[in-house]
């Protein structure tokens, strides 16, 4: 408790070995990582002390038999109530912690739409407020001045942030299980197919990411890179504007996916080995 509370006073401890987390989120993250791991030194190091004294202090003097100290029920009380304390302090962290980290607050400064397939990812911006972008496969995708970023497999998409402010990401999959993470953000969901996975980031600072897909989703899986611009809100604003003008300049611009991620499930493409990896 005591070391929680040093944590979150903002006391300058070590990371051990964690990202400081570029985001809130990451940043929660971050302090239950260095709570936990205060406490696990705490205990350790109590414990590996209990086993030098009771080494030294009680070596075998005589044949004698020891006095025996079994059952002795105040001892036994502390060492039952002691680490019962521990583990729901921890509990009590984690849900703090937990809760910051899922938070989806209203209003969020930005909304991003990300869609997994195999093997790259996508990235849709809705035009304004309220409007979303039309089928992902549609061509004519960028009706209400959705912004689409789309990376194939050799070639890594930028997903462009703003800083300060809650950006809000629905996570879908095209086709099979895929994981998004950013390490430096301490964060990790599922993709889920058929299902829309929504979280919040809150980045701290403006700064480049790499990040990556965590699930063996097929043969290019370990190619399934990305990465995460963050840049102050006028840079994105500015970015977004340019993005919808050149769109709408051009609007057979409008990226597309590649073709095997539309038909993952019925196609017999060469190279669409994801899905048979998951026995459909
Ligand atoms: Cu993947």
């Amino acid at each position: 408790m005591v070391g929680g509370a040093l944590v979150l006073a903002g006391c300058k401890l070590p990371s051990f070995g964690e990202y400081s987390g570029s985001t809130t989120q990451g940043r929660s993250e971050f302090h239950l990582w260095q709570l936990f791991f205060i406490a696990g030194l705490v205990v350790g190091g109590f414990v590996l002390l209990l086993i030098l004294w009771a080494i030294f202090k009680y070596r075998r003097k005589s044949e004698d038999m020891p006095k025996q100290t079994q059952y002795h029920t105040t001892v036994e009380i502390i060492y039952t109530v002691v680490p019962i304390l521990i583990v729901i302090g921890l509990f009590v962290f984690t849900v703090l912690a937990e809760n910051k980290v899922d938070a989806t607050p209203p209003h969020p400064g930005a909304t991003i739409t990300v869609n997994a397939f195999q093997w790259g990812w996508e990235f849709e911006y809705p035009g304004g407020p309220g409007s979303g972008c039309a089928n992902p496969a549609s061509a004519s995708a960028n009706q209400n001045g959705c912004v689409k970023v789309i990376g194939q497999t050799t070639q890594d998409p930028t997903m462009v942030i703003p800083t300060g402010t809650n950006v809000q990401i629905n996570l879908k999959s095209l086709d099979v299980l895929h994981g998004f993470y950013v390490p430096e953000f301490n964060f990790s969901r599922y993709a889920s197919p058929g299902y829309t996975t929504t979280f919040d980031f809150n980045a701290l600072h403006t700064g480049d990411f790499r990040g990556q897909c965590t699930q063996l989703c097929g043969l290019y899986h370990s190619l399934m890179f990305f990465n995460v611009r963050a840049v102050t809100q006028a840079q994105y604003a500015s970015w977004l504007h340019a993005q919808q003008a050149a769109l709408s300049a051009n609007p057979s611009s409008v990226p597309k996916l590649p073709v095997s991620s539309d038909t993952a499930s019925t196609s017999s493409h060469s190279n669409n080995l994801g899905g048979d990896l998951y026995g459909d």
